[in-house]
């Protein structure tokens, strides 16, 4: 039996981090956990670069023109917080379906790092308090990802 897995090792991998300033008092700390994992597992801080967005809507777009850039991972981070109207849902849909057809599209890997939320209450428990930190678990994801594409090699 064969079997490979990705590790997490951060050293000489470029990452990309998109967030989105809609609800950045959440942004922000998802993005800190984010970095903080990133730095503790071996990236360089020099290999990290952030994007900011106007709101999570944007961040697939973005994310798509970074194809040509040299990075092993692209992390997009954000917070979608329900209101009165079905806004969320259109948001929620976009972003998720852009993330994944740049997944699919671009061989390398976009971390679905965006807390859908139906109160503030339930986006900052997910945002460095009761429930963790989901930027700090999108990191983890992007640098066990980074290993595991590399190890598969471009198909
Ligand atoms: N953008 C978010 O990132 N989170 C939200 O909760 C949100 N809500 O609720 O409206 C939001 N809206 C802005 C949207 O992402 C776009 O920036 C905007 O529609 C302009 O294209």
């Amino acid at each position: 039996m064969k079997e490979i897995k990705g590790n997490l090792v951060g050293k000489s991998k470029k990452f990309a981090i998109i967030v989105s300033r809609f609800n950045e008092f959440v942004s922000k700390q998802l993005l800190d956990g984010a970095i903080d994992c990133l730095v503790r597992h071996g990236v360089s801080t020099q290999d990290i670069t952030v994007y900011w967005t106007p709101g999570c809507f944007e961040i697939p777009g973005v994310a798509r023109r970074l194809k040509n850039i040299k990075y092993d991972c692209v992390l997009c981070i954000g917070a979608v917080i329900r209101g009165d109207t079905p806004h969320f849902e259109y948001i929620t849909n976009e972003v998720t379906k852009g993330i994944a057809v740049l997944n699919l599209e671009k061989g390398m890997p976009f971390v679905y790092g965006i807390i859908t939320a139906d109160t503030i209450d339930q986006a900052v428990e997910r945002a460095g308090t009761k429930q963790g930190n989901k930027g700090w678990d999108a990191a983890m994801t992007g640098l066990e990802l980074t290993d595991l594409y590399a190890k598969i090699g471009s198909r």
